[in-house]
């Protein structure tokens, strides 16, 4: 029933219907139960101490108590809104904590731009799961998409293209501010990405004075990766790294500043060492903790605790072990996003019209299901893996509707294996199978597009 699975649960005989909800955020619980406040609610949302996301749930034939800090208020309601059928609760035990700390999902909003009410719809989603935290790719060769008040020209031009000649946009200040906070009322942490050295075609077309020729390129609408690179040897390059890095620093109230550092093909690996010493001094200036793909890894010089984000494959190839270990030998740990299980944009089969195929073919329901985060990386511990994301690239998803299309149900196995306690791959599979109709009829509720993922017994 409940997705991602509780730690524990214990079901009784009997059922019971709350008339009215009380306490601690009962607004929210009310809207989203369908049910009135008032002070004696027989539904009662009770603030207690414990660690900041554990929840317990409680339904017996006298009424229903939610227990928790406000967010396990949070996961309280979303797991009990999952047990109800016309209103009735059944008697029920639930006592639960997640498994790792950082749940994330990723959104790119660079190849392909969403509006501001699409990320919100996008939010709602994801925090039914527990997933809580939102990765924002902002920017990337083919668009700039947030507004920074000392590089005008980045969303003036670098703002205007998307892949395939789709348009532009981008967020204001105030648009990002406006995500931020509507994600914190879920629970959930923005963790802003300017992709940096490569990935950066829109902010040298905006600026030739940040590429090494100082000509600025044409602006970039195709789907090829390891092109572009800011000028590493020029001053001016840290200028823009350090105003960019702390305009967005002073409206992220999450602690996460990812710098990006991926398939930089232009950069000579001198260069890149260099790029991410200075990049690293300049994140840590801002007071934030500096979050990179592994490849940053292949730096000694980064600051202490900044975290890697592994998006290998479930059996690592070349360097990307190494450069993902390199993050937790200079004290941080790694959130995993090996790419084929956890790369959302990654077709579900050979029929799917949206979708790549690269990282080693389709990815089905089950095989994004069917991983074990502790599994992937020789010598990674448990407690060096700060959680899972999930990412979901916008070269081919041009609406949120195809994102969501992406998303779901993979999202659910991977919140799953984020939150839940640790199963084995098959019993995983066969039990989250079960689950996944109720979510779909949630799903279509919320009026969320989802894929009828065969092996299910869709309603
Ligand atoms: C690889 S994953 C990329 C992205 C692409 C994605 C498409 C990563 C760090 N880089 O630039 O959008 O593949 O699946």
């Amino acid at each position: 029933m409940v997705i991602p699975a509780p730690a524990s649960v214990q079901t009784r005989e009997g059922t019971f219907t709350p008339t009215s909800v009380s306490g601690h955020g009962a607004e929210y619980a009310g809207a989203a139960l369908g049910l009135p406040v008032s002070e004696a609610g027989d539904l009662r949302l009770d603030l207690v101490d414990g660690p900041r996301e554990a929840y317990t749930v409680m339904v017996d034939s006298s009424g229903i108590r939610i227990t928790g800090s406000p967010a396990g208020l949070f996961y309280g309601v979303q797991t009990l809104r999952q047990l109800g059928v016309d209103g009735a609760f059944p008697a029920i035990e639930i006592v639960d904590s997640p498994r790792f700390s950082y749940r994330g999902a990723m959104l790119d909003v660079a190849r392909h731009f969403f509006a501001v009410n699409d990320v919100k719809r996008f939010i709602d989603a994801i925090a039914g799961l527990k997933i809580n935290h939102l990765h924002v790719h902002l920017s990337d060769d083919q668009g700039w998409r947030i507004q920074i008040e000392k590089w005008p020209l980045l969303t003036e031009r670098g703002a205007q293209t998307s892949v395939n000649g789709d348009g532009g946009g981008f967020y204001t200040q105030a648009d990002y501010v406006e995500i931020v906070e509507y994600a914190a009322s879920r629970f959930v942490t923005i963790v802003p990405e300017i992709d940096m050295p490569g990935h950066t075609n829109a902010a040298l077309a905006s600026y030739p004075e940040l590429t090494a020729e100082g000509v600025a390129p044409p602006p970039y609408e195709g789907m090829e990766v390891g092109f572009s690179s800011l000028a590493i040897g020029s001053e001016r390059t840290y200028e823009f790294v350090a105003d960019v890095l702390g305009e967005l620093a002073a409206i992220t109230p999450g602690p996460f500043l990812h710098i990006g550092g991926d398939e930089s093909h232009s950069t000579t690996t001198e260069d890149f060492l260099a790029f991410a010493k200075r990049a690293g001094e300049i994140v840590a200036a801002t007071g934030k903790t500096l979050v990179a793909w592994h490849e940053l890894g292949k730096s000694s010089d980064l600051p202490r605790g900044s975290i890697g984000q592994y998006w290998g494959f479930t059996t690592p190839e070349g360097d990307s072990a190494t450069e993902a270990l390199s993050f937790v030998e200079q004290g941080g740990r790694l959130i995993l996003s090996p790419a084929d299980v956890a790369y959302l944009d990654i077709k579900y089969d050979d029929d799917t019209a949206l979708g790549l195929d690269w990282a080693q073919g389709p990815t089905s329901l089950e095989a994004a299901t069917s991983w074990e985060p502790t599994a992937i990386i020789p010598g990674l511990d448990e407690v060096h893996i700060l959680g899972v994301e999930a990412p979901v690239w916008t070269e081919t998803l041009a609406t949120i509707d195809d994102v969501e299309f992406m998303a779901f149900p993979r999202l659910a196995a991977i919140a799953e294996i984020a939150w839940s306690p640790r199963m084995d791959a098959t019993s995983r599979y066969a039990s989250l199978r079960d689950r996944l109709p109720a979510l779909g009829a949630r799903l279509e509720a919320a009026g969320t597009n989802f894929y009828r993922a065969p092996g299910v017994d869709w309603r």
